[in-house]
């Protein structure tokens, strides 16, 4: 079924350097674009390291991807392994990017997203909630209207997580630019989405209209928890690339850290319902991956594994460790 939302769309903000203005912009339209986060040069040398760790990822087999394919009319499944030779690569998500170089722990750390974040959580501590690396490429299907908090099976009137979505390409709109709703997130509710029983998809309920967020390289979408928003369709022939980092209130995870404290020997003596209940299963678009530590490191999700992924340089000493019968860690 589908509904007439009630939220009408306007245009969004106009990209500004000044934070001040940028919250302001956050608090209207729950979002804001804030230009030159980065400098030329830093955007050349993100962007470099963030395409040579793509590709040896895909070389060293242990790429998530989507090629350009759609079956029965919905976006082609993840994968993870090897892209078949010649393939068309569609989207590639470059997962946990802090393991992955020191520049990128220093973007998740930057000034400016964290004065945004102060603003928008309102002084209370968060921390990050992931890191990814995206590549965007024509034939990418995109995804179904969401917020970032979308599970939270109640209204709330505060966001409590926020993204900084840093471009290291310019974003035009049929390069696959966020669709955001600006002023959605206070609508007091969360998009409606439907799993279409044929497809196995999720699809919108939504009707609303949505606007691009359009920038240039090295600006930074700063978006909140409540807003409805969606990566777009992308049909040009130019690359999306950016760098996706979430933050989240301090509490969106157990008091107690059992998947990073549980001793070794007690972890091997676990069933896997055990395991399960410790915090080992994971929502693999929501919360709770698990990256191997090591090559060879035996603590896994339960309903999931990843393969070890360092940073990979080209010519460089460090390489991924594949495991047998890669082909999905979706279940
Ligand atoms: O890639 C995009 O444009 C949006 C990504 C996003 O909204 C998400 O992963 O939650
Ligand atoms: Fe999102």
């Amino acid at each position: 079924m589908t509904v007439q939302s009630s939220i009408s769309a306007t245009e969004g903000p106009i990209p500004t350097r000044d934070i001040e203005q940028g919250k302001r912009n956050l608090d209207a339209y729950g979002f804001t674009v804030h230009e030159d986060l980065l400098t030329p040069d830093e955007v050349s040398q993100l962007r470099d390291r963030l395409c040579e760790q793509a590709e040896l990822e895909c070389e060293e087999g242990v790429a998530t991807y989507r090629l350009a394919e759609r079956v029965d009319g919905a976006i082609a499944d993840r994968k993870l392994g090897k892209p078949p030779a010649g393939a068309s690569i569609a989207w590639q998500g470059v997962l946990a990017l802090v393991n992955k170089g020191r520049d990128f722990i220093d973007l998740a750390m930057h000034p400016v997203v964290h004065e945004y974040g102060r603003h928008i959580l309102g002084g209370t501590p968060y921390y990050m909630a992931q890191s990814t690396g995206l590549v965007v490429r024509k034939g990418s299907g995109g995804q179904v209207m969401h917020i970032d908090h979308q599970p939270i099976p109640f209204q709330i009137p505060v966001p409590i997580y926020f993204h900084a979505m840093v471009a290291l390409s310019d974003f035009e709109g049929d390069m696959g630019a966020t669709q955001v709703v600006p002023g959605s997130h206070l609508s007091g509710r969360a998009p409606g989405i439907a799993i279409n029983p044929e497809t196995g998809k999720a699809e919108t309920l939504e009707t609303v209209d949505t606007v691009p967020a359009v920038c240039r390289a090295g600006s930074a979408i700063i978006f909140e928890s409540r807003l409805w928003h969606f990566q777009g369709t992308a049909t040009s022939d130019k690359t999306r690339l950016s760098i996706l980092n979430g933050y989240c209130m301090h509490f969106i995870r157990a008091q107690d850290d059992y998947v990073a404290s549980l001793h070794d020997d007690v972890y091997q003596e676990l069933s896997e319902e055990e395991r399960r209940m410790l915090g080992f299963e994971v929502v693999t678009e929501y919360t709770g991956r698990y990256y191997p530590r090591y090559a060879g490191d035996e603590r896994s999700n339960t309903n999931a594994r990843y393969p070890f992924i360092p940073e990979l340089r080209r010519g460089g000493s460090k390489h991924a460790r594949p495991f047998e019968g890669m082909g999905s860690n979706e279940h």
